[in-house]
């Protein structure tokens, strides 16, 4: 083979440009950070920033099919000891007695479901990998009431053609909205149980969403209310400068 000599002075002029790229690159990026800083903020995030997620949600609506499932688990492959992780909204001891989902149809009625009424449904399991923003995942396995088929048994229809579904707790303190895409994918559940048994009181008893196409902070425990609308609802960690869309 041969070698390719190559001149001290080729070298000393390539060091020099590296050099000043790589000052370029540092004021630019301290430049842009400062620019990011000192700007508007919406929902707690930079304008830019908050325009760049908005982009990428509008993409991920686009190629996202509710036909694409998540990649399942054998149940024995799920955690007995599954991470507890976020109590808005679920720091009191639930009120199983007065418990119901508050569902506000489009003319303003509020349909009230209880957790006995739900469980006369099909029951529909899965076991996933449950990932939360934070950085860590858990493959754990809920049994419940598919969203769709909850929606086909209270002729909720009309409702269901709107762009989103809105979540919140009994006492209103943690709520999510999604996309309506990703609320009629087959795996997403109104989950009762955990591993088979009653849901614990601090994983969502009685009733919470599992939601697998979405991240953790969108798996609202313990829902109180559910509405639709073609508006995006209101949601806790967006509000606080998270991903409204918080999917895969
Ligand atoms: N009501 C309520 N639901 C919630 C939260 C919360 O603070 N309050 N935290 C969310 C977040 S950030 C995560 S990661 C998951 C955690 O679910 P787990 O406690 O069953 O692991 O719940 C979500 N649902
Ligand atoms: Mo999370």
């Amino acid at each position: 083979m041969k070698n390719k000599s190559v001149s001290k002075a080729y070298i000393r002029r390539n060091s020099i440009i590296s050099f000043l790229v790589f000052i370029v690159l540092i004021f630019g990026g301290i430049y842009f950070f400062k620019k990011l800083k000192a700007e508007n903020k919406e929902n707690g995030t930079p304008t830019t920033l908050r325009k760049t997620l908005d982009f990428n949600e509008k993409i991920a609506n686009k190629v996202f099919s509710p036909d694409k499932k998540t990649r399942v688990f054998d149940k024995s492959e799920a955690a007995q000891n599954v991470r507890v992780n976020g109590y808005v909204g679920i720091e009191t001891a639930p009120d199983r007695e007065n418990y119901f989902i508050n569902v506000i149809k489009n003319n303003g009625d509020t349909l009230k479901v209880s957790v006995d009424e739900l469980k006369k449904l099909p029951k529909t399991d899965v076991t996933f990998n449950f990932k939360c923003i934070e950085g860590w995942s858990q493959i754990t396995n809920w049994s419940g009431v598919k969203f769709t088929d909850f929606i086909k048994k209270y002729h909720l229809e009309n409702e269901n053609s709107l762009n989103y579904v809105g979540m919140s707790t009994p006492d209103k303190k943690y709520y999510v909205g999604i996309d309506h895409k990703s609320m009629i994918q087959p795996q997403t559940i109104l989950a009762y149980e955990m591993n088979g048994k009653p849901l614990p009181a601090n994983q969502g008893y009685p009733i919470r969403l599992i939601i697998p196409v979405k991240y953790g902070v969108k798996h609202l425990k313990r829902i109180g209310n559910i509405y639709f609308s073609n508006e995006r609802p209101k949601d806790y960690w967006y509000e606080r400068g998270y991903d409204y869309y918080c999917g895969f």
